[in-house]
């Protein structure tokens, strides 16, 4: 362990004074001793229309079951209940646009009043419980209306990140079935409209299933439509259909609430899936311990509602804790590097919740961007997506939360729905470490044969518990649900990541294990970028590998084959990195691109990314026994 691993930031005093959590190690300890009483106890917070017979269903493990019986709707907890109490007409919602002088806010009570809106359209356009609605919008106040109409006729949103390419929303639209597509004409990015409407008119022309398209009116760009399967929103408010109260329908706490596509070790994305009655638990408990939410706090998460981080809190878990949700639609950089501070002080955020890569973005611009504002209203701040680096985490606690703000790292997966490693902010924080495993979870570090590794030893990262918002399987493919997670270390979850944990039980995350790569906090498959990359002319093949980068954690090289007649150019690479941005995402654009004679292969014919990664860092490509063209 260096030094560096060892340095501790001590909570600050006025924090514990007034904490949900003071002290932890008790909270712990009970926890880890009976984590089945610790969880009904946290769902006893919120209601529920009929009580749960088991907290716990392992019968069909790894299929595991919370709160089985029990009837709920996770609407219900994070927006009806309030209705009832004076938070009704506390403010829900403070969106701001791209261009912040567009500003839109919206109490509980004009936030239930949109999603009754929004639920009497779906309801309407033929929507029922067990649909699956696709939603391929940007960050503006109707992706959250919609998952929450959705959630609260009990159908299934699956939200698509809205920068995305035609071809990956078509394949997620048809794995998926959806009947609806929610989207807008377009959105706002970096000042130039990105052009949502056509991307779905493209996707949609050869999905059998879509059989009406929803679009919001956003940046009022000229789109094309259908007169049949599309419709404008502010049309369709306007009927008679729209008005009026829409019940909350309770559904079994196993009834799904979401599917959310995510990238894995192929070229096929999985579809986690998520459920209402132990992913509400999971989300309120830990926004609520982990960031010490009230429901006085006005929280900014940055993530876009089309990652998990969004789900589960920008979206779900601060409505549960009855807080002010802050959205904003743009870039931490658009138009000048201090919007974000900007921000934070016009509106008094107290808790901002954002991804390294924006950090050190921001960092890099140096401190008198944030010194110009005052940023006294800040009390928390955290982190998600990818490890942060100890100067990035220095800069952040000390710049903008002037060493008065506990920084939470928060650890975890779309997969696990919920924190897994974090800390609460009266735990002694260590920059670079994520922190310990959430109440009731244990965590372990296990070398290849399943033993548990000294304590300062890499190995592989497993979740030892079963947690109230764990994905219940992989929608449509339960058999590849059990054999990603639970098939290489039986009875433990394996999280696909290296860690090592230190003599105080703190867990340091290294990174993945596997073919996914976390690009600026997106997570992104090898396999995704490799066959859009093939899809280009001039290639033959093609194998992806993340490399560190300053700012993006990773960034995605490239080693192509190419086709007679082609030969290696900057134009040829800037070719292959637009044709990755149209097929799959802008997102994914590599960065480098090597063009050697041959992939190196194992001799069953797989590349072996390892001497790929080993070969571009110089370093040593290891053994190369199982080489076959060595
Ligand atoms: C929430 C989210 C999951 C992967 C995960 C890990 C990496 C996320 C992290 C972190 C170190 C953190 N990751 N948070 N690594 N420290 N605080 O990002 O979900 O997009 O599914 O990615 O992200 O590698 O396995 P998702």
């Amino acid at each position: 362990m260096t030094s560096e691993q060892q340095e501790v930031f001590e909570p600050p005093a006025e924090i514990i004074d007034d904490a949900w959590v003071k002290d932890w190690k008790a909270i712990e300890a009970e926890a880890t001793a009976d984590p089945r009483a610790y969880w009904e106890a946290r769902a006893n917070e919120l209601e529920w229309s009929a009580p749960w017979e088991k907290v716990l269903d392992e019968s069909g493990a790894p299929f595991y079951k919370w709160f089985t019986g029990a009837r709920t709707n996770i609407v219900t907890n994070a927006v009806d209940r309030h209705l009832r109490t004076a938070r009704r007409n506390k403010l829900a919602l403070i969106w701001v646009g791209e261009d912040t002088s567009r500003v839109r806010t919206f109490s509980y009570f004009a936030l239930n009043r949109e999603i009754d809106r929004w639920a009497n359209i779906l309801l309407a356009m033929g929507v029922e419980k067990g649909d699956i609605v696709t939603i391929y919008l940007p960050r503006i106040p109707e992706i959250v209306f919609a998952m929450l109409a959705c959630a609260k006729i009990g159908a299934i949103h699956s939200v698509i990140f809205a920068g995305y390419s035609a071809e990956a929303l078509n394949a997620r639209i048809d794995d998926s079935e959806s009947k609806l597509v929610i989207t807008a004409d377009g959105s706002w990015v970096n000042g130039k409209v990105f052009p949502l409407k056509d991307i779905v008119d493209d996707a949609v022309k050869f999905s059998p299933s879509v059989e009406n398209v929803v679009v919001v009116r956003n940046t009022r760009s000229d789109v094309s439509m259908d007169t049949v399967r599309d419709h404008w929103f502010e049309d369709l408010i306007k009927l008679p259909i729209a008005k009026g109260h829409c019940e909350t329908v309770q559904v079994d706490s196993e009834d799904p609430l979401f599917i959310l596509y995510t990238s894995g070790s192929t070229g096929k994305p999985k579809a986690i899936l998520h459920t209402h009655g132990g992913y509400q638990v999971g989300t309120y408990t830990t926004l609520k311990y982990s960031f010490d939410i009230k429901e006085s706090d006005r929280w900014w998460c940055t993530a876009d509602p089309g990652w998990v981080t969004g789900h589960s809190y920008l979206v779900y878990g601060p409505l549960l804790n009855g807080a002010t949700v802050f959205m904003s639609e743009g870039s931490p950089t658009y138009p000048y590097p201090d919007v974000f501070w900007q921000l934070v002080e016009y509106y008094g955020i107290s808790a901002l919740y954002t991804a390294p890569t924006a950090i050190r973005t921001l960092m890099r611009f140096g401190d008198a961007w944030v010194n110009r504002h005052d940023l006294s209203s800040l009390r928390l701040l955290g982190s998600v997506g990818e490890p942060i680096n100890p100067e990035a985490w220095r800069w952040f606690h000390h710049v903008v939360g002037k060493d008065r703000c506990p920084i939470i790292d928060t650890w975890w997966q779309t997969e696990t729905g919920m924190f897994q490693i974090t800390t609460v902010p009266t735990m002694p924080q260590k920059p670079g470490s994520a922190g310990r495993p959430v109440f009731g979870q244990e965590a372990a570090i296990l070398d290849e044969a399943g033993h548990e590794v000294p304590d300062g030893t890499e190995g592989f990262l497993v979740l030892k518990n079963p947690w109230p918002a764990m994905m219940r399987t992989l929608y449509k493919d339960p058999d590849r649900y059990v054999s990603t997670y639970w098939e290489k270390y039986p009875g433990v979850y394996l999280t696909g990541d290296a860690a090592k944990r230190d003599e105080d039980g703190y867990i340091w995350v290294i990174g993945r294990t596997d073919d996914v790569i976390k690009v600026s906090g997106h997570r992104l498959g090898t396999a995704e970028v490799e066959s859009a990359l093939a899809s280009h002319p001039a290639v033959a093949e093609a194998a992806a590998i993340g490399l560190p980068h300053e700012v993006k954690g990773n960034a995605i090289h490239c080693a192509v084959i190419l086709n007679q007649g082609y030969e290696p150019s900057k134009e040829l690479e800037e070719s292959l990195r637009q044709h990755v941005a149209e097929t799959l995402s802008p997102i994914a654009k590599p960065d480098g691109f090597d063009f050697p004679e041959k992939l190196p292969k194992t001799r069953s014919g797989k590349i072996m990314r390892r001497v790929l990664r080993a070969r571009a860092l110089g370093q040593d490509e290891g053994d190369l026994s199982t080489l076959e063209n060595e």
